[in-house]
């Protein structure tokens, strides 16, 4: 029983999670902490109001106190699920949010390999199979030196609810390692991918757990881990991975869905509730990866112009408008920095630090590469430049108090899990075509994939609207998202 109605948290802008409470002594296993509620200027102020997601909530935190990545994805999507809860007695009487959030199963393994110089290296390999009541898990594969299990958590958790918005049956999860490929020879990038596969084989196959690229995984590493499942396991399933080549069972615009997805969703967005679109507008797009320079391509086709792009170093600024072409000869052709983009094309200026990118007034901006890389005081730069719109094409690229200050601002603001979508859509169309051992023009997968997006628009836009909150695509998305996963889990029962 609690005896306090509101539960407060605050949310630093480096340090997500329960930083502070009020009265909840009484919340048996949550631990205890000190200090008085951020003012607005530090943090905002989260509110669970009902008891039995105060105990989940609180129950995650307690169980992985150092996640704070993937506490800040779950108290997202409770936050969401606070509004429709009451409603729904049957979810709690059946455990199925605190199922929810735990992953069925993580797979933590070693991957040993040897460089180029002869020395043993050894990483971290992981495998999040967080969810598969509606089919087998899905979900990309990271390289970066940062992943960790907080990390790989929050984008499996975030995976169930995109791939249940995309109404492809796949189920979520995510998996990667802490190995770099940055600056690594393609010998060394193929006996890192081998080593991985020969571990990962054991968990995953076509009916089982499919995963797939995301940052630092492209056509090259999914290359490498394809031929090294197909020699161990000594059997051709094309569906056992997405984002292959062509030739051994790709997809056509699986390279370009992430990007495209998301210029679709936005469109859709920008037509229905501000009778507007790209064109004639300025876009700043960060990061300069798969995503990112698709997301230019598409938002270049549909009118906009796109001045600037970002590595993990700096950004770059181009009045008048992005060369798409040389960025894919530095990103593409040679896995250059961004920097010398500014060395090549007149006009253009290339600033150190990522982070200044959004200093530069747009009128649509599109992150795109990684998580947290927009907090409340940048937020704040991008409203008062008179942004319209903010769409998600990284995973959970906003910090929770940006989300709060686009919303109350009135910017149109679309989350990752219903935004980036495309990416994972189109690996689902990938999988039917290995099944029905065919493949489909660019022209018919493209249409696929924009009616795809053009329907998650609608979805989470109807929900936000029957919840009560028109225009709120954040809980429209958790909820649309929920409903279908919590259902089946209920129809499947205690598993
Ligand atoms: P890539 O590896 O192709 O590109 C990543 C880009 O983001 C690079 O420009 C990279 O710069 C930059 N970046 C990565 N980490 C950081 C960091 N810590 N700080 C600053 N910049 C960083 O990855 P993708 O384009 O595939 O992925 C980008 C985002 O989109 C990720 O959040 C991913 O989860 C998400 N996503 C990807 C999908 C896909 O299909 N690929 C589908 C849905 C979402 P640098 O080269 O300097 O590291
Ligand atoms: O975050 C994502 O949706 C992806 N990295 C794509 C996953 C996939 O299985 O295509």
């Amino acid at each position: 029983m609690c005896f306090f109605p509101v539960f407060l948290y605050s949310i630093d802008r480096k340090i997500p999670g329960p930083l502070t409470r009020q009265n909840s002594q009484k919340m048996e296993g949550f631990p205890a902490s000190a200090g008085a509620a951020k003012g607005p200027d530090k943090g905002a102020v989260f509110m669970l109001k009902n008891e039995y997601l105060q105990r989940v909530y609180s129950q995650t935190v307690t169980r992985d106190p150092d996640q704070k990545e993937f506490h800040q994805a779950v108290l997202e999507f409770l936050e969401s699920l606070d509004q429709i809860i009451g409603q729904h007695p049957e979810y709690e009487k059946k455990g199925i949010v605190e199922t929810f959030v735990e992953p069925e199963r993580v797979i933590t393994f070693r991957v040993p390999w040897v460089d180029d110089k002869g020395n043993i290296r050894v990483n971290r390999g992981y495998r999040v199979q967080f969810n598969s009541a509606i089919g087998p898990y899905k979900g990309g594969l990271r390289f970066h030196p940062t992943v960790n299990l907080s990390i790989l958590k929050f984008l499996g958790f975030e995976q169930i609810l995109k791939n249940s918005l995309t109404t492809l049956p796949m189920g979520g999860a995510k998996g990667g390692s802490d190995f770099d490929p940055k600056g690594k020879s393609d010998e060394e990038v193929m006996r890192f991918c081998q080593s991985f596969m020969t571990e990962l084989q054991r968990h995953i196959g076509q009916f089982v757990d499919v995963p797939a690229g995301d940052i630092g995984v492209g056509a090259r590493e999914i290359g490498y881990l394809f031929g090294q499942y197909r020699r161990v396991r000594g059997t051709y399933a094309a569906g056992v991975l997405t984002g292959k080549g062509l030739s051994f069972g790709g997809s056509l615009v699986r390279t370009e869905a992430t990007g495209y997805g998301l210029c679709y969703l936005t469109q859709e967005m920008l037509s229905k509730m501000k009778h507007d679109s790209f064109q004639g507008k300025t876009v700043v797009i960060s990061g300069s990866g798969n995503v990112a320079i698709f997301a230019c391509q598409k938002a270049t086709e549909l009118g906009g112009t796109v001045v600037a792009l970002s590595d993990s170093n700096g950004y770059i600024h181009d009045p008048k408008g992005i060369d798409l072409d040389v960025v894919k000869d530095i990103k593409l052709g040679h896995r250059g920095r961004i920097k010398e983009y500014a060395d090549r094309v007149p006009g253009s200026t290339y600033t150190e630090g990522f982070r200044g990118i959004w200093t530069i007034p747009c009128d649509i901006a599109l992150p795109c590469a990684t998580q947290n890389e927009i907090d409340g005081e940048i937020a704040g730069v991008i409203v008062k430049n008179g942004c319209l719109a903010v769409a998600e094409g990284a995973n959970m690229p906003c910090r929770p108090e940006a989300i709060q200050a686009f919303q109350r601002a009135g910017v149109l603001f679309a989350p990752a899990k219903a935004a980036n979508a495309g990416g994972v859509a189109t690996s689902g169309l990938e999988m039917s075509q290995n099944s029905m051992r065919y493949a489909w023009t660019f022209e018919e997968v493209d249409r696929r994939l924009k009616d795809i997006m053009t329907n998650i628009f609608h979805n989470i836009y109807t929900a936000a609207e029957e919840c009560g909150k028109p225009g709120d695509l954040v809980l429209g998305a958790n909820i649309a998202g929920f409903m279908k996963v919590a259902n089946t889990m209920l129809s499947q029962g205690l598993i």
